[in-house]
């Protein structure tokens, strides 16, 4: 990765975080305290913000100012650290660790792990709402975020991983695992900017959702295998203890790495396509593909 890349991911993060910690100080605190305390804990755990980090990005590339796009990417990041704390449950994928630190449930209990992944959801939801005040395009903004997380987007991929569990290989089921349960928010992050440009490149980056999605997913499904628990802060070998569908199991690690490089090149295909300043998006898609060491 250039420098310039790090420093500017490094710069979209850091302006992230500030944003996120004063809404979590505004209005992640309640009565009684432990649901507040529970949520933060995950929410200020750490992680790579990439679902942030990217909204950021392309509202960069399409003109669409920071400070509109924020309250979007805060309720996008608890959307997602919601779906992390239930997925760590021990009726999902039963997660002692995330993000190098213990799980919620291992921290509140299950009860107000449960909780307080509802509590993030629907904080993220009152977010959404609340910026419908602004105009039109902040409703579709809001509704498109809201599909992508929910019955025909992240839930109905969980659903899937869920169901297919020790079933028998199948491809259309492992696409429709990834591009769900993986690529929804994704597409999410970089779709949301260009609905407040007038819907310019709508389509493609929808593609480039799907594809930076399955890339994600490939790479995750790799390092399962094959990843260190110090560089990942979640357990390892899991997918096969467990007989999950992943893209190991139906192809193979080997040719899962070809796979990488082939959808690494479908990504920066699209890229080419737009206009602008992409060199963030490009090293973006290879820092994905650098997971692999
Ligand atoms: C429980 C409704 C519900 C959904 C759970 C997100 C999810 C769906 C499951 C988590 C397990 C998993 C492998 C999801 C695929 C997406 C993924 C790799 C999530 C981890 O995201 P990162 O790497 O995490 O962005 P950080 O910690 O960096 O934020």
């Amino acid at each position: 990765m250039s420098k310039q890349f790090d420093e500017k991911y490094a710069e979209y993060l850091n302006y992230f975080n500030v944003e996120l910690e004063k809404y979590c100080r505004e209005s992640l605190t309640t009565k009684p305290e432990i649901l507040g305390e529970s949520m933060r804990y995950s929410v200020l755990l750490g992680g790579k913000r990439i679902r942030p980090v990217l909204m950021l990005a392309v509202g960069d590339i399409v003109g669409v100012p920071r400070e509109k796009l924020i309250p979007f990417a805060i309720a996008l990041e608890l959307i997602h650290t919601y779906s992390l704390i239930h997925d760590d449950l021990p009726e999902m994928d039963d997660d002692d660790y995330r993000r190098g630190k213990p799980s919620n449930h291992k921290v509140y209990g299950q009860g107000n792990a449960v909780l307080a992944g509802d509590g993030l959801l629907n904080s993220a939801y009152s977010l959404l709402f609340s910026q419908c005040f602004n105009g039109k395009e902040y409703v579709s903004a809001a509704k498109y975020i809201c599909d992508c997380a929910g019955i025909a987007g992240m839930i109905a991929g969980q659903s899937a991983d869920l169901l297919y569990e020790k079933a028998s290989s199948d491809e259309d089921n492992l696409n429709f695992i990834y591009e769900n349960k993986t690529a929804k928010l994704i597409k999410a992050a970089v779709v949301t900017p260009c609905i407040f440009n007038g819907v310019e490149y709508f389509g493609q980056l929808q593609s480039f959702g799907s594809y930076l999605g399955y890339l994600f997913q490939l790479t995750d499904d790799i390092l399962d295998v094959c990843g260190k628990f110090s560089d990942l802060g979640k357990s390892i070998g899991k997918d096969e203890a467990e007989g999950k569908l992943s893209a190991v199991r139906l192809y193979g690690l080997d040719e899962c790495k070809l796979r990488v490089d082939m959808v690494g090149d479908g990504c920066l295909k699209i890229i080419d396509g737009l206009n602008g300043d992409c060199s963030f998006l490009y090293e973006f898609v290879n820092f994905v593909k650098s997971r692999l060491g």
